[in-house]
């Protein structure tokens, strides 16, 4: 029994999962078929004197043996299967999956960083898991893969894409208010393409230095540009907005200015701002990348 499905992963539990549900229908059919046919056949107007039943060995044998079998095939491809979902094969291409509250971050062997998973089409892939934080759980529905990423600890998934396209990748474990924005995208791509992609080094040339650090430092998992608020206030018009903050419990109006954003990004508990929860890590920046968001912050009119 063969499925393809977007990937080999897929087709392995799949057909794994029609097995079981394919035999469990059948059974199910044939003995809801006995039992009505003998509510019919012995009820009590068409047999008002009970029969002994005699034993039958042969019968026995017979229910005995099939229902070891089926339950035994279903063990097979379900050891067979998951065996090979363990073991991604040597030549798999790693790539480092680092889950954080709440934003997924995948590093390549080149040293490129990218917020989705881009890989090519017809190779095996490693994804090689960690957090920094708590534990999250990296779940692809349509490859049919899911593992923990647990801090200080590195777990695996691996996998082999069959067909071009975009694919969800959700995160599966209640990790704090950010979970339900937890969200990326598998863009499985053609060698060729992918190949360009991966060989432009990493921040090479980008749209806006700025923009790329909101990007990879996580922060737009929590934070918009366009005005809409998350689990965090927008960064739209922020440089210069008067805004009601809470200082060690204590209600104070300020003003947006370049120290109270600097504070906000290293010490982020110092002032929360009114009506959001007290949830942001400190952000690790290197004073460089410091000048930079928040000049690029002052340009989010
Ligand atoms: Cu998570």
């Amino acid at each position: 029994m063969i499925f393809l499905g977007p990937s080999n992963t897929a087709g392995k539990v799949e057909s794994a999962f029609v097995f079981i549900v394919a035999t469990s229908v059948i059974l199910l059919a044939i003995i809801t078929f006995f039992m009505i046919l003998f509510l019919i056949k012995y009820n009590k107007k068409r047999h008002p004197q009970h029969e002994t039943v005699k034993e039958s060995t042969a019968l026995e044998i017979i229910w005995t043996v099939i229902p070891t079998i089926l339950v035994l095939l279903m063990f097979y491809f379900g050891w067979v299967n998951f065996d090979f979902i363990r073991n991604p094969p040597k030549n798999a291409i790693p790539i480092n999956v680092i889950a954080r509250q709440w934003t997924w971050l995948f590093e390549y062997e080149n040293g490129k960083q990218s917020d989705v998973l881009r890989v090519p089409v017809g190779k095996p892939i490693k994804l090689i898991m960690t957090s920094q934080d708590v534990i999250h759980s990296l779940f692809i529905p349509a490859f049919r893969i899911k593992e923990d990423c647990v801090p200080g600890m590195k777990t695996h998934l691996w996998f082999n894409a069959n067909d071009i396209g975009t694919y969800d990748i959700f995160c599966t474990e209640y990790c704090g208010v950010g979970h339900s924005h937890m969200l990326s995208k598998v863009v499985v791509m053609q060698a060729k393409e992918f190949e360009n992609w991966f060989a432009t080094v990493a921040g090479a040339a980008p749209v806006n230095i700025g923009a790329k650090l909101l990007q990879d430092k996580g922060c737009l998992a929590c934070h918009t540009t366009d005005g809409t608020a998350k689990v965090g206030p927008t960064f739209k018009g922020i440089f210069g907005k008067m805004v009601t903050v809470l200082t060690k419990g204590k209600e104070r109006v300020i003003k947006v200015d370049e120290d109270y954003l600097k504070r906000s990004i290293l010490q982020p508990e110092a002032d929360i701002v009114k009506g959001y929860p007290p949830v942001m890590p400190a952000i690790p920046v290197t004073s460089q990348e410091l000048e930079t968001i928040v000049d690029f912050l002052k340009t989010l009119k």
